[in-house]
């Protein structure tokens, strides 16, 4: 089993479970984005993105799924809540809203706001930003009378969440999260869980030469 990832994406998501499961999972960093940086890295994942999960002749390239999946083998009815659960449904809701909903557009708004500000975009970029900003009414108003998404426990559902709401960061859309939502990022990347995938990746990546040290 190999993760492919770089440091501080998706492949957070995953890392992070690993983590939390106590797993550790052989990783090859890449430098970003390796569709540019990496392009042998396409032979493995023709899409170029990460993270990918490579295992018995099976790649996975979903991060919500892989950390899902890594969760539901390694610990179900612990980190991964299990179909008997009353809270399964909603469960499997808020890992795929993580990916879909909230950090698709943050992404697009990035790319426009940022990336591609020489094509004139953006106002769209700034568009995309307010509408993360609205799409965060669901998690903000579960979490009103809620430690945790689902299950009353810690799960891979806030690992996905987590990871989103930490990427606005980057995007330069944090001033969208509440205050609740901020408290409860705190109290998520406080985890040891978190700071470990943290420093596993950043130490990875000095290691195979992706980053200085
Ligand atoms: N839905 C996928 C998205 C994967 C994705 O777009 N990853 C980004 C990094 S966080 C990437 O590889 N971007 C570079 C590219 O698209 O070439 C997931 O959740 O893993």
């Amino acid at each position: 089993m190999r993760l492919y990832t770089c440091e501080g994406s998706r492949g957070l998501r995953v890392s992070w479970t690993a983590a939390e499961l106590g797993i550790a999972l052989p990783m090859t960093m890449l430098p970003f984005p390796p569709r540019a940086k990496a392009r042998e890295y396409l032979a493995i994942n023709p899409l170029g993105t990460v993270p990918a999960l490579e295992f018995d002749g099976q790649l996975m390239t979903e991060s919500c799924a892989i950390a899902h999946w890594l969760a539901a083998r390694h610990d179900p009815g612990g980190l991964a809540l299990t179909p008997d659960e009353p809270d399964y449904p909603m469960f499997l809701d808020f890992i795929a809203h993580a990916d879909a909903t909230l950090t698709f557009p943050q992404t697009v708004a990035l790319r426009f706001s940022v990336f591609e500000r020489e094509r004139g975009l953006e106002a769209a970029g700034e568009a995309y930003g307010d509408w993360f900003g609205k799409r965060l009414a669901k998690i903000d108003h579960h979490l009103a009378s809620r430690d945790y998404l689902c299950g009353g426990r810690f799960t891979v559902a806030d690992i996905c969440i987590a990871y989103a709401l930490w990427l606005s960061r980057m995007t330069r859309l944090s001033h969208h999260l509440t205050p609740r939502l901020t408290e409860w990022l705190e109290t998520m990347t406080a985890r040891e869980g978190f700071k470990t995938a943290v420093g596993r990746e950043a130490a990875e990546a000095v290691a195979q030469g992706v980053r200085a040290g």
